[in-house]
């Protein structure tokens, strides 16, 4: 068929001018909506702006998919169980340069264009740090014209919403799709079959040899659902390609003739199960059936999608690793490494060495975690029971690796054990980290000091053996979602002095480092905090009722809540200072509300506990008429990525405050620098690189390091000597354990602060006094408004490192060897062929 494409490019529903876009606007309310002005709710007005944008994105989407078909590309395949991508509409204006054009259409058809955006129902497929840093990768991926994918699942409910009732947390299912998607195609001609269950037999092909047949038990369909993703003012549309499980028929036909309706009907139900709903777990291993079959579900759809295009490009097998750089989000995909095994010994009948090359070089994997708890491990008669024939390969897989390592550590039988890709004590496991180290050729933790504690923790024994897999790929943030789209004027203000190549390359902020010291450009500077923290205060009092100062310090915590992030110690400064405010209302300190945002994991009551403490302390400090104009205590709902942008923007003081060795990266705390807070934090994850960064004498450092709150661990630590040994926090506990916060209920926080008299697994009570101290200082350089200030532009023009630019072009130079492959707009300068 005729190839030209160029006649679309002027045509209503692509062109850029203001009265193409109104036309094309009104005909998607029409002909799309099925709605004329008079009856069109502000919802259709979103999907006919939204489908206006999309008709306008197709010409890249289809430009960049003919390319790389054309150029056979070396694509990067990144496979994670989350991708928490946030609203698309605002980022897609940024990233085709017409935000402010489009505006202003919007605004000339009488319409209000924040509360457009606004409508956008978010889609929530993540839990938190490694699912938006999945979104963040593929943005820059597609900033920077590198031919790749992102592989997930469509789950139906993503992360549940919260809503505080009585403060405490409530939790209503995520209905992302109720209104429609307009920003995904379906492509059900790329359906895949995914087995599941069942049991293996033997049998002699044609050739006398002996292979392995899969006899499954049931078969659900995938079907992709494709979401074009934009590169920042480039021509380069990528995919995000997720999956939805469907049964392979709306009627099992041999049931439904034993008359067995509803047999038949149960079964399309359970297909559809696999892709309903997103864990909510964050770090805490689920250990249920269905998550392995939702891990292997969306795994095996993308292999075989993969195994398709080299088809369909003629590329031998023998080269997909060629073709295909797979990395492993996490271990939730890391079945891959047997799929991908199972997928050509037995489907495409390749001798085991020759696959178990072209499967190490095609994988690599990064560990997001060294909380024990958070390590993936299957019960072996689960997996069994799920993936008989995968067990099988396991265990193949397993004894030539046992045998590499016996040769290398003569009879270090200890050695074995705790390298198996099975867990022998007790019950029996199989560990899926383990099964991604050997399944692949480059192994990364995601910030140095997390990349340095696996060589010498999780992951020793496998960097004794392998050091030449062991890299680190520091995190980063997208400056397009993060700085552009969420805080407007910051960016303004920037690029009015150092134009927005910025944008591109991050670095180009320390430009403005001069300018610390000009006192008209740190006025400016101020305004713009102060008029986002205006514009939060406004969002507060709607959304709780409570009434902020836009004049008292913004300090926040927003993160997932989990006792090793540490909000509860947070807590307890909150009433140390509380406490020597009522003892002392001549104290010296400026006025601070105290934010806090996080869902917790719907089973873990203490981490929901530590919500109802936020909130008791806020009711009775917010109450408290001596006290309530110096210091608040708020909790704002359903911390998502929507309300993410507006709080990054509106923040002077970020808490960072985990105990050290156990955050591995983070990357709120990239956000918030880039936007100008300043960070109190322990030596932690990234914290450490942001130090580094933006200069010790802008950050707020406190609390045990990694080494020694390990060496403090193991020479055995008691909380309770702190306790009897330090007044103040004594008294903050007390206050606690009598009911002060609790209406006089001495039991609602009896949990907790026995945990932490008794246990204190996350040294709470050992970084307390440093902590108050820490936070004393930061008291202390807020009412230097000018110092603050100068130290909040430093901390934003210094926070270059922390572009997903960056992280993305480390793991295209070192593990993906991924190349930019500009993209040529179909009908422009001369055609493809
Ligand atoms: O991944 C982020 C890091 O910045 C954070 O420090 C880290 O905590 C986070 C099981 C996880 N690690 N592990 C998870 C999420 C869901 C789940 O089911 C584990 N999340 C992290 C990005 O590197």
């Amino acid at each position: 068929m005729e190839q030209n494409t160029a006649p679309y490019r002027e045509h209503n529903r692509t062109s850029l001018t203001k009265e193409k876009l109104k036309q094309g606007f009104l005909d998607n309310l029409y002909f799309i909506q099925g709605k004329f002005p008079t009856l069109a709710s502000r919802n259709d007005y979103y999907l006919a702006l939204a489908y206006t944008i999309r008709d306008r994105m197709l010409h890249r989407w289809i430009s960049t998919a003919t390319n790389y078909y054309e150029s056979g590309a070396r694509t990067v395949c990144y496979l994670s169980a989350e991708f928490l991508m946030g609203p698309h509409l605002g980022n897609n204006l940024v990233n085709m340069g017409i935000f402010g054009m489009v505006k202003e259409v919007v605004e000339e058809l009488g319409l209000n264009f924040e509360e457009l955006l606004a409508q956008e129902e978010e889609p929530g497929l993540g839990n938190g740090g490694l699912g938006r840093l999945a979104a963040c990768f593929i943005d820059s991926l597609a900033t920077l014209e590198i031919p790749a994918l992102g592989y997930g699942i469509r789950y139906e409910f993503g992360i549940f919403e919260q809503t505080i009732v009585d403060g405490w947390q409530m939790e209503k299912t995520d209905k992302w799709l109720r209104n429609g998607n307009p920003w995904e195609v379906p492509r059900p001609e790329w359906a895949q079959e995914v087995r599941l269950g069942g049991h293996t037999e033997q049998y002699t092909d044609e050739n006398g040899r002996l292979r392995v047949r899969w006899v499954p038990a049931k078969i659900v369909l995938g079907i992709p659902y494709d979401t074009p993703i934009l590169g920042y003012r480039t021509n380069t549309a990528n995919t995000l390609r997720l999956w939805k499980s469907e049964a392979p028929e709306s009627f099992d036909f041999e049931v439904f003739n034993r008359g067995d309706y509803y047999g038949a009907v149960d079964q399309k139900v359970t297909s559809e199960n696999i892709s309903k709903v997103l864990y909510p777990n964050d770090e805490q291993l689920s250990g249920k059936q269905l998550r392995l079959e939702q891990q292997y579900f969306f795994v095996s759809c993308s292999l075989r999608d993969m195994l398709r295009v080299l088809a369909i490009q003629n590329i031998p097998l023998s080269r997909f690793h060629e073709k295909f750089a797979v990395q492993l989000n996490d271990t939730h995909p890391a079945i891959a490494v047997a799929e991908l095994m199972r997928l050509l010994l037995d489907e495409y009948l390749v001798d085991w060495d020759d696959a178990w090359e072209i499967t190490q070089r095609t994988f690599a994997y990064t560990n997001h975690t060294l909380l024990p708890e958070a390590l993936e491990q299957w019960p072996l008669p689960l997996f069994a029971s799920v993936l008989p024939r995968h067990l099988e390969i396991i265990f193949e897989i397993n004894s030539r690796f046992l045998d590499e390592v016996r040769i290398k550590f003569l009879g270090d039988e200890a050695r074995l054990a705790r390298l198996s890709l099975i867990n022998e004590g007790g019950e029996r496991y199989v560990r899926m980290a383990h099964l991604a180290c050997v399944g692949s050729h480059a192994i990364n933790g995601v910030a140095e000091l997390h990349s340095e504690l696996l060589k010498q923790d999780v992951l020793k024994d496998f960097y004794e053996l392998w050091p030449e897999k062991f890299r680190n790929k520091t995190n980063g943030v997208t400056p397009r979602r993060w700085m552009i789209l969420s805080n407007p004027s910051l960016a303004s203000l920037v690029s009015d002095r150092i134009g927005n190549g910025w944008v591109r390359d991050l670095e180009q902020l320390r430009q403005l480092e001069p300018m610390a010291d000009d006192a008209d450009f740190r006025k400016e500077w101020w305004d713009v905090k102060r008029a986002n923290k205006v514009a939060f205060a406004q969002y507060i009092f709607k959304r709780t009722g409570i009434l902020v100062d836009p004049e008292s310090m913004f300090d926040f915590q927003v993160k997932r809540i989990h006792e090793y992030k540490r909000q509860h110690l947070n807590v307890l400064h909150i009433i140390s200072l509380y406490r020597r405010l009522k003892e002392n209302p001549n104290l010296e300190v400026p006025p601070r509300t105290f934010l806090f945002g996080g869902k917790a994991a719907p089973g873990y009551h203490t981490a929901k506990r530590m919500i109802k403490l936020i909130t008791s302390v806020g009711e009775v400090i917010n109450r408290d008429p001596d006290i309530r104009d110096r210091i608040k205590v708020v909790f704002v709902p359903n911390f998502n990525v929507t309300t993410g942008q507006k709080i990054y923007p509106a923040a002077d003081l970020s808490e960072q405050i985990s105990t050290a060795g156990k955050e591995a990266s983070g990357t709120g705390n990239m956000k918030f620098s880039m936007n100008g807070a300043l960070t109190i934090g322990t030596l932690d994850g990234a914290n450490v690189e942001i130090r580094e960064e933006v200069g010790a004498e802008n950050f707020f450092l406190f609390g045990l390091t990694a080494d020694e709150v390990y060496a403090l661990r193991a020479s055995g630590y008691h909380p309770y000597d702190y306790y009897n040994t330090n007044p103040h926090l004594k008294d903050v506990i007390d206050l606690l354990r009598g009911g002060s916060f609790s209406r006089g209920d001495a039991d609602l926080f009896r949990g907790l602060t026995d945990g932490l008299l008794h246990h204190d697994p996350y040294l709470l009570f050992a970084d307390f006094q440093s902590y108050v101290d820490c936070q004393e200082e930061v008291s202390r350089a807020y009412l230097d408004r000018d110092h603050w200030t100068r130290m909040s532009i430093l901390n934003a023009v210094r926070s270059g490192k922390f572009s997903s630019d960056r992280s993305i072009r480390q793991y295209c130079e070192d593990i993906w060897k991924a190349e930019p492959v500009p993209i040529t707009l179909l009908g422009q300068n001369e055609e493809p062929t």
